[in-house]
């Protein structure tokens, strides 16, 4: 399972706000793999089909609005445990339950401006990824530091 993936998305906000190397950075130290990023403008199908489980809830415009705003940066990162630690690495959705130390805690203050996205399950992860990437679009490498980060 050292080959489980996810998908992080640093919203509109966390690249305006500068905050992208900062997030991948968290995610290098920690140990993951990068294997796919892009910055583009969310296309509205895109966004429509990410979030099509929140098209009945009251934030829905608003939410495709702000992750409309401007680009976002799309990253499929690998590793053990991926989906379950990069959702603690994140932090609560609303950001003010946001431990200290996570991605939300640190850098946002109000669940509509919360920085980054992760997916919340393997089998969304995977839907996920192939929604916003093209198989193409990832690489597959060998990670030189591997035996240093599992046995
Ligand atoms: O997966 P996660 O991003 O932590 O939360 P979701 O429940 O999937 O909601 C997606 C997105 O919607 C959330 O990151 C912010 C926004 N949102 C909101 O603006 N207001 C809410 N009450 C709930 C969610
Ligand atoms: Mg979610």
């Amino acid at each position: 399972r050292t080959q489980e993936r996810t998908l992080i998305a640093v919203k509109p906000d966390g690249v305006q706000r500068r905050l992208v190397g900062d997030v991948i950075r968290r995610f290098e130290r920690r140990g993951f793999k990068l294997v796919g990023m892009k910055l583009l403008q969310a296309p509205e199908k895109v966004l429509a089909e990410h979030y099509h489980d929140l098209k009945k809830k009251p934030f829905y415009p608003n939410l495709i609005n702000y992750m409309s705003s401007g680009p976002v940066v799309a990253m499929v990162w690998e590793g053990y445990n991926v989906v379950r630690t990069s959702r603690a690495m994140v932090g609560n959705t609303d950001s003010a339950e946001a431990a200290p130390g996570t991605i939300r805690g640190d850098f946002s203050v109000h669940i509509s401006r919360n920085v980054v996205h992760a997916s919340d399950s393997v089998e969304v992860a995977q839907r996920e990824i192939s929604l916003w990437f093209h198989s193409s679009e990832l690489v597959d490498w060998n990670c030189c530091s591997h035996s240093n980060l599992y046995h």
